[in-house]
């Protein structure tokens, strides 16, 4: 197959003013008919070209007339018209068959509704269309259906609607906003809604709908609530307020990721929208805040100004996830939420830039634009953004942001387009900046310092180089932000002079492969605090002493820097046992002091929470070459186990002192509070006596919400045995008629680190619960296996690999988009010691190799092989 090109791209040879939809649904047999009204677009010759996959075909005409079949070629994947005039009308009619439509892309079924998922290219397989970003028309759709199918949605607003002979009906929508067909959505059948209204900045009233599976309207609350949050947060923050008199959001159970922000009617997978307390965890209520969140702000940032091509997509991606992670610090917390951004970051992407699919935010190629939806297009895109605010400071980053909307509303860009809008406001140069929307790989950053105590003076010397990453040997600098401070040794701010300005905090922005900065006016050997707020998204190493990192984690005023303390701290102990050479002194102090953080009660509970978990396994094995996930593990089970035994009395006080008694809620203070009782009892359950086990299972058993049952379940899981065993199958029984509550059952022990839980976990395939066609079970039960319990995937002899392995080559027969989702805890096989390597390289071939392949794992399974 021959990839798609950046340097290719030519604008669409015509254009789609108008686009009418006429839809009879049908299970297997959806009659389409589509009426659009062509132009040319510029002086040339090129035959119409139209995409279509999977189309039935029952005519195509144009200007009423019907076109023989010489006059227009339909293969599986185009309608070619040569000698279209230059104006016209075509009309299409084509069948499809939703119901076997596996795929989960185009017009599908799930739990017996009809809905859509067209990003990126699933609109082709509904009719033939110019299916690219930068064609934008106005829809009108008329959907008709039996009248079970009860609500018939589409984009935009309800212009007409009515019964018909025979029990069945109709409903006309009209979408006033010229949209690509990416943004197209369609549901239909038998729902709950749950409505409400809101008041936006110029008093116009809008109508907001959550339609959800019957019965499940009150769990659709909290989305209602983070959704009327958005809408306002968005009008406080950017000024942008919604559009139409209507915001729909629809529910369904299958779903290839996520949540899709289609016009006006946004669908979700039902993960992320529906809670109550005895189902949902905090961590569900926060990522419903954050999507729900996600999905409106791309009403300006995706829908109004939308993707020129899909290289472009970290312009909407990108933006978007800085916005919802700027709404999630404000509702939750700053330091807080940029930890846990910053994790996610370092989970995901940089393990992807380190690895065989690194790519450049804005990359130059693809096979298949849906393996592009990665870390580095969303988290790295949104550190970009993030960046380009601290190196103009907030009111510039405004000002830039009302132009481009100013600019660009309804129209298709390019990330060019938007850093322009920043040059223009700043009358600042940005050439430099946009290396890093093109180059890919982490950015290794330096630092180090020397004080001089006569002078008062500390002179930094900063140096960046970023590894190379395939198709990139060589890279160049980037401008690269560095906020700092100092401390004194008593962890207090220590103030300093740079340039003759006093300060607390500056800001460095290291442009060249090195420099020296020097402050002055440093009146004792300080503590520098770099990277506050992980300014950028570099690896930082500095000559830093451990006896630093102590004072850090003690008093920085930097919460995300006090963390930052914690966990290399931590990282260090845990290499040094995973190589053998336990420092046991250090172990001991490392205790102390998370013993005295834990008592501050000047801190907030999450901030604890946070400190009081180490590292991830994977997190580790990033900073250990080659990995040993084996070591990693045992060593980072074993400074679990003396933190616990050190800690024991502190653990079992805050485990008693946080017992909740008032009603459930979720907002971030009893969530926190909620999460550090749970860390806490994750932390005693790392010592293996009864006492333990018995306090899990009081935990589990008194658990008066799903968080609290879901930290028993896990400490049980730990400690293992009958209790453990037990407490499954009483949560399954409890539980089994809650596909959300089932997914975690599975996810839970593909997490289980003990030496059954491969055999337990192919076991569960073979459950009549597990169903691989429903995403969110499939990756439940396989995804978590592959990339949250490395001891177990990289089982020596590499049966873990073999059965990741199986499983994409069995999902990818019917589902492409996610069996290529779980091609990359393979990818990094490099990195692994060569024993692991060569097992993980051998199931990637075996995939490569495999007839009938589809796109999608073809190209990650090839690239992760080059
Ligand atoms: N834009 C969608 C993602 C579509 C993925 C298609 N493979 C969800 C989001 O980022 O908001
Ligand atoms: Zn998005």
């Amino acid at each position: 197959p021959q990839p798609i090109r950046l340097a290719d791209y030519a604008p669409p040879a015509f254009l789609i003013d108008e686009v009418r939809l006429d839809f009879d649904l049908a299970p297997n047999t959806t009659r389409v008919k589509a009426k659009l009204t062509v132009r040319r677009n510029g002086e040339h010759a090129q035959p119409l070209v139209l995409n279509g996959e999977r189309l039935k075909p029952v005519s195509v005409a144009i200007d009423g007339r019907v076109l023989a079949e010489a006059e227009r070629t339909i293969d599986a994947e185009f309608l070619t018209i040569p000698n279209a005039p230059d104006a016209f009308v075509l009309e299409t009619e084509v069948e499809i068959d939703p119901e076997n439509n596996k795929a989960l892309e185009g017009l599908y079924m799930s739990g017996g509704r009809f809905c859509t998922q067209c990003e990126a290219e699933g609109f082709r397989k509904i009719t033939w269309y110019p299916d690219r970003p930068d064609v934008l028309s106005r829809f009108t759709v008329r959907i008709e259906a039996d009248r079970k199918f009860r609500h018939l949605l589409s984009n935009g607003n309800l212009i007409d609607a009515g019964e018909l002979p025979g029990g069945r009906h109709f409903a006309v929508w009209n979408d006033p906003f010229p949209k690509p067909c990416y943004l197209f959505a369609l549901v239909g059948g038998e729902l709950d809604v749950l409505e409400d209204k809101l008041v936006t900045m110029t008093g116009r009233t809008v109508d907001l709908r959550i339609y959800v599976d019957p019965g499940m309207a009150p769990r659709a609350a909290y989305a209602m609530d983070a959704l009327k949050r958005s809408m306002k947060w968005d009008e406080e923050t950017f000024g942008r307020e919604y559009d139409l008199d209507l915001f729909m959001i629809v529910a369904v159970r299958d779903f290839n990721f996520g949540a899709m922000e289609n016009k006006g009617l946004n669908i979700f997978n039902s993960s992320l929208l529906l809670a109550d307390p005895a189902t949902a965890t905090d961590m569900d209520y926060e990522r419903i805040e954050s999507v729900v969140a996600h999905e409106y702000f791309h009403n300006w940032t995706g829908d109004r100004i939308t993707c020129r091509d899909w290289f472009q997509l970290c312009l909407k991606e990108g933006l978007t996830v800085f916005r919802d992670q700027s709404f999630s610090a404000d509702m939750r917390g700053h330091a807080v939420q940029r930890i846990k951004d910053v994790k996610a970051l370092r989970a995901r992407q940089f393990a992807e830039d380190q690895g065989p699919l690194a790519h450049p935010v804005r990359p130059s190629s693809y096979l298949k634009i849906d393996n592009f939806y990665t870390a580095t297009i969303y988290e790295k895109g949104s550190e970009v953004i993030r960046m380009l605010k601290t190196l103009i400071g907030p009111e510039a980053f405004r000002k830039g942001m009302d132009l481009y909307f100013e600019r660009w509303d309804g129209h298709a860009t390019t990330v060019e387009e938007f850093i322009r809008c920043f040059a223009d406001v700043t009358g600042r140069d940005f050439e430099g900046f946009f290396a890093w929307y093109e180059q890919a790989g982490t950015p290794r950053v330096s630092l180090k310092q020397s004080y001089d105590a006569a002078a008062r003076t500390l002179e930094l010397e900063l140096a960046q180089e970023t590894p190379p990453t395939p198709g990139q040997p060589t890279k160049k600098p980037l401008p690269i932000p560095v906020t700092l401070g100092l401390l004194d040794g008593d962890g207090r701010t220590l103030a300093f002079e740079r340039d003759g300005q006093a300060a607390d905090e500056t800001l460095i922005v290291l442009d060249q492969a090195s420099a020296k900065v020097t402050l002055t006016g440093v009146d004792a050997a300080p503590v520098v605090s770099a990277l506050r707020g992980f300014s950028s998204p570099v690896e930082l190493t500095t000559d830093a002493r451990a006896s630093d990192r102590y004072v850090q984690l003690a008093g920085d005023a930097d919460l995300f820097n006090r963390w930052e303390a914690g966990q290399e701290l931590a990282r260090a102990l845990i290499l040094a046992r995973a190589k053998g050479a336990a420092d046991e002194v250090s172990e001991e102090r490392y205790a102390e002091a998370l013993g005295r953080a834990l008592n501050d009660q000047a801190s907030d509970p999450a901030f604890k929470a946070l400190l009081l978990a180490l590292p991830s396994e994977s997190d580790l094995a990033l900073a250990m070459a080659p990995a040993d996930p084996a070591a990693i593990h045992a060593a980072r089970d074993a400074l679990r186990l003396r933190l616990s035994l050190h800690l024991t009395e502190d653990l079992q006080r805050l485990h008693i002192g946080l017992q909740e008694l008032g009603e459930f809620s979720p907002d971030a203070a009893s969530a926190g509070r909620r999460a550090l009782r749970n860390a806490a009892l994750d932390l005693l359950a790392a010592n293996p006596r009864a006492e333990t086990g018995e306090l899990a299972d009081g935990h589990y058993r008194a658990a008066a919400n799903m968080t609290d049952a879901m930290g028993g379940l896990s400490a049980l899981m730990q400690i293992g045995g009958d209790l453990y065993e037990n407490a499954l199958t009483d949560f399954f029984q409890r539980w089994k008629a809650e596909p959300l509550v089932i997914d975690k059952w599975f996810a839970l022990q593909a997490r289980d680190p003990d030496e059954s839980a491969l055999g337990r976990v192919m076991g569960l395939t073979a459950h009549p619960a597990f169903d691989e066609k429903n995403p969110n079970r499939l990756r439940a039960l396989v995804s978590t296996f592959a990339n949250f319990n490395p001891a177990r995937f990289h089982d020596p002899s590499g049966a873990g690999y073999r059965f990741l392995a199986d499983q994409i080559l069995a999902v990818d027969g019917f589902n492409p988009m996610t069996a290529a989702r779980l091609v990359e805890p393979l990818g990094g096989w490099r990195r692994y010691k060569p024993e692991l390597g060569a097992l993980m390289r051998k199931e990637l071939e075996r995939i490569a190799g495999t007839e009938g392949l589809s796109k999608n794992v073809y190209e990650l399974a090839t690239k992760a092989l080059a």
